[in-house]
């Protein structure tokens, strides 16, 4: 009878020791556990962790890739048709870590290879920004190569590709084969080769309304810009077809050549989002 109230108090006053104890208990193994660790040989430091990503959209540096081949949010895509051209996940050459994407890129037009990922996660309506940095084996051909494709929604799914014609830099719009810039000499000399064996960072900016801009190594490129206002030899050409309003619904990363061309390249630490993160 006496006891419940003699007891309350007690009990109340119980659990701050047992919270007590239990602390001490921990400590205790903790520290035991330290000691043990402390005897065990060193294990190897951790991978340090990846930089954060700046992009609104996405970041990709294919180090959670486990590979041969792309996984995750990247598939193999050939769209038309393929052959010897191969995609990879590679632990041989990276820009950042430890981990690339190895595109073998082979001659002729059946040589497709990409991998491909969907734009969903980035928030629409606003502009475009792409940076990747790749590295490639054999400077661009005369003749027209892509290393980068965009499905087009806003031009009855037709590609948007940027690669390279004239051994300089360039996109192509599949929906009526418009260049940039134009393959004048004039046009090309405003363009700039892909320098070979060393990474290099591309950036583009693309606007639903119809603008396009490039860098290459952080300069932009004087022929690999649409700015409305048609310029003869760069984007007079490509303004010509009337209002173009790109709304791009995927990204691929890869090769597709329509006749010569052969390159192996390597891409790593893409970005994409809604503003510019730049090459750092
Ligand atoms: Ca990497």
């Amino acid at each position: 009878m006496v006891h419940a109230p003699a007891h309350a108090p007690a009990r109340r006053s119980r659990r701050p020791r047992t919270a007590l104890g239990g602390a001490l208990a921990l400590l205790l193994t903790a520290f035991t556990a330290t000691a043990a660790t402390a005897a065990a040989p060193a294990a190897a430091p951790p991978p340090a962790p990846a930089a954060a990503c700046a992009a609104d959209g996405f970041c990709e540096d294919f180090e959670s890739q486990t590979g041969p081949r792309p996984s995750g949010r990247w598939s193999f895509q050939a769209d038309d048709c393929t052959g010897t051209g191969t995609v990879t996940v590679d632990t041989a050459v990276a820009h950042g870590g430890t981990t690339s994407l190895r595109v073998n890129g082979g001659e002729g037009y059946c040589n497709h290879a990409f991998a491909g990922t969907a734009l969903d996660d980035v928030p629409a309506g606003g502009d475009l920004y792409v940076r990747f940095w790749v590295r490639h084996t054999t400077a661009l051909p005369t003749q027209h190569v892509t290393f980068l494709a965009m499905r087009d929604t806003g031009a009855r799914d037709t590609d948007l590709r940027m690669g390279g014609q004239n051994a300089a830099l360039q996109w192509n719009r599949e929906s009526d084969d418009a260049t940039l810039p134009a393959q004048s000499p004039a046009g090309v000399a405003l363009s700039r080769p892909l320098p070979v064996d060393r990474w290099s960072c591309v950036e583009f900016r693309m606007e639903r309304a119809g603008l396009l801009q490039t860098w290459l190594d952080g300069e932009s490129v004087e022929g690999l810009i649409v700015d409305g206002t048609p310029t003869h030899d760069v984007d007079a050409q490509w303004l010509n077809s009337g209002a173009w309003q790109p709304a791009p619904a995927d990204l691929r990363l890869g090769w597709e050549s329509y006749g010569q061309g052969a390159d192996t390249l390597w891409y790593d630490d893409v970005a994409v989002g809604t503003s510019r993160v730049g090459c750092a």
